[in-house]
């Protein structure tokens, strides 16, 4: 085994424990704050299987050469909107009710229509020869952009405004959190295979697999120990889920 691969059987792991403890912690939440923890889990069980073909090499091809990892590309495309959905959970609260509904209904499809557009062209940066390929790496770095200033202006806003303080401080920890290990993803490009090889392949391996294991499990705990520690200090009432009860009572 090459030691890119320790790095992706790594990967495969982290997901896999990670995937145990959000079931677990799962079980800890009220029966009305569980999705929270089942769309962390959908994303670590997501990831674990992805880890599986990069770990067995299923979708790598050759090209230019470099090693192209279309199952990393797979995942972000499902995953990454998934992620935003769930920290969306938190900060647009009662999303059903009609307060806002359009609005909140556009910033929703914009935000996971801007991320998916952040894959595919980072995608297409991997693709492009070397002179375009830069042109693709800035069109997905201002996606990219524009989504984190949606997440800090618009959606903070909103979370304030329709959740109350403690829902917005809730998101904002989140946000705080998502925008500081995303960040990462842009620069490790940047220096790897794909863009200008300052680090070795296996360095580039390694660095995603700490950032996706960090991105997926440690987002989902962060989120599952957040709900639960506001609805300590809410107390919401039976059939309400802890957001809508922090929402209604602020
Ligand atoms: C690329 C390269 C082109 C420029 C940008 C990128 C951003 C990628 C991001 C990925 C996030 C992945 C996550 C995975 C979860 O496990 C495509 C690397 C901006 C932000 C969170």
């Amino acid at each position: 085994m090459d030691s890119a691969n320790v790095w992706l059987w790594f990967g495969l792991i982290g997901m896999l424990v990670g995937s145990f403890v959000i079931f677990v912690m799962t079980q800890l939440l009220r029966k009305e704050d569980q999705h929270h923890g089942y769309v962390a889990l959908s994303i670590t069980l997501i990831a674990a299987t992805a880890y599986y073909a990069l770990a067995t090499h299923l979708g790598d091809f050759s090209f230019n050469g470099k090693t192209v990892q279309v199952a990393r590309y797979a995942d972000w495309v499902i995953t990454t909107p998934l992620l935003l959905l769930g920290l969306l959970a938190v900060g647009l609260p009662t999303v059903l009710k009609l307060k806002n509904l359009n609005y909140r209904l556009g910033l929703i499809l914009a935000i996971l229509g801007l991320d998916i557009y952040m894959i595919l062209t980072g995608f297409l940066a991997v693709l492009a020869n070397s002179n375009n390929s830069y042109v693709w790496y800035a069109v997905s770095c201002g996606a990219f952009l524009a989504i984190t200033l949606l997440l800090f202006s618009e959606v903070r806003n909103l979370s304030l405004h329709n959740g109350g303080k403690k829902v917005a401080a809730l998101y904002m920890r989140l946000t705080y959190f998502l925008t500081v290990v995303w960040i990462f993803y842009p620069v490790v490009w940047f220096l790897g295979n794909d863009g200008t090889s300052t680090i070795s392949y296996t360095t580039e391996n390694a660095l995603y697999a700490i950032l996706d294991v960090t991105a997926k499990v440690g987002f989902g705990l962060l989120t599952i120990s957040g709900i639960l520690s506001l609805q300590r200090d809410i107390k919401p009432a039976s059939g309400e889920s802890t957001i809508d009860a922090a929402a209604s009572r602020q």
